[in-house]
């Protein structure tokens, strides 16, 4: 039996559930629920920050336990040039990720969200929807015809902006398309409508950044 442990938000976690979700992978859903627990744990973790996964042994980084799943599990390409893709897709994901979690931390977040989603976002966007569109390929899946980690990892990002900016990510049709898609997987949907997922994106200085749908 596999353990994640993590805090209650989706954040660092969220696109490596997906993954266990989606492999059907008998795993326990470990989540630190105050401040006094994540200090008695934190000596215990190797780098002092979670995620970590337990699944033949310890592993802790986000990127290293989803890419030791991809391997595990066959969702890290078909070949040399499928794997470079899945390693080139995920980091620009990762790094729109970064770039979105910064406006939440700003100091004036109306403002810093403002700016983002008239700038930013929809560069970052553009760019990310011409990869996925590449070469007039089908969009269901951003590396090979099989899909990848790198389709969990977006769909995270994806659901996170359809969450708090929905008209930006609206004018992005293949984007779009892929986070309906991706949702309407059998063992996906059984997840978004299980009512397990954490309600909060993640800590904001001002507190819990809930889902506004939820
Ligand atoms: N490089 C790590 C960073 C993980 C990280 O920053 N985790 C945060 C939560 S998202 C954490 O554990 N914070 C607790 C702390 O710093 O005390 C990864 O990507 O897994």
């Amino acid at each position: 039996m596999a353990q994640l442990t993590y805090f209650d938000i989706r954040g660092k976690a969220e696109s490596i559930r997906l993954m266990l979700e989606d492999l059907q992978v008998d795993y326990v859903d470990s989540r630190i629920q105050s401040h006094a627990e994540w200090l008695a744990f934190r000596p215990l973790t190797p780098f002092g920050v979670l995620p970590i996964l337990e699944h033949e042994g310890r592993i802790a980084e986000a990127s290293a336990i989803r890419r030791y799943l991809a391997r595990a599990f066959d969702l890290y390409g078909a070949d040399e040039r499928e794997r470079t893709e899945c390693d080139v897709a995920a980091s620009a994901i990762e790094h729109a990720i970064w770039q979105a979690w910064e406006v939440y931390r700003a100091v004036e977040p109306m403002t810093a969200a403002d700016t983002f989603a008239s700038g930013t976002l929809p560069e970052t966007l553009g760019y990310l929807e011409r990869w996925l569109a590449r070469g007039g390929r089908a969009t269901d899946h951003w590396v090979g015809s099989r899909g990848s980690f790198v389709d969990h990892l977006a769909f995270a990002y994806l659901d996170e902006l359809h969450a708090f900016f929905p008209r930006v990510l609206a004018g992005f049709s293949a984007l779009d398309r892929f986070l309906a898609e991706f949702a309407e997987r059998p063992r996906i949907a059984a997840y978004l409508a299980s009512g397990r997922r954490p309600r909060a994106f993640g800590f904001t200085p001002r507190g819990l950044l809930i889902d506004p749908r939820c």
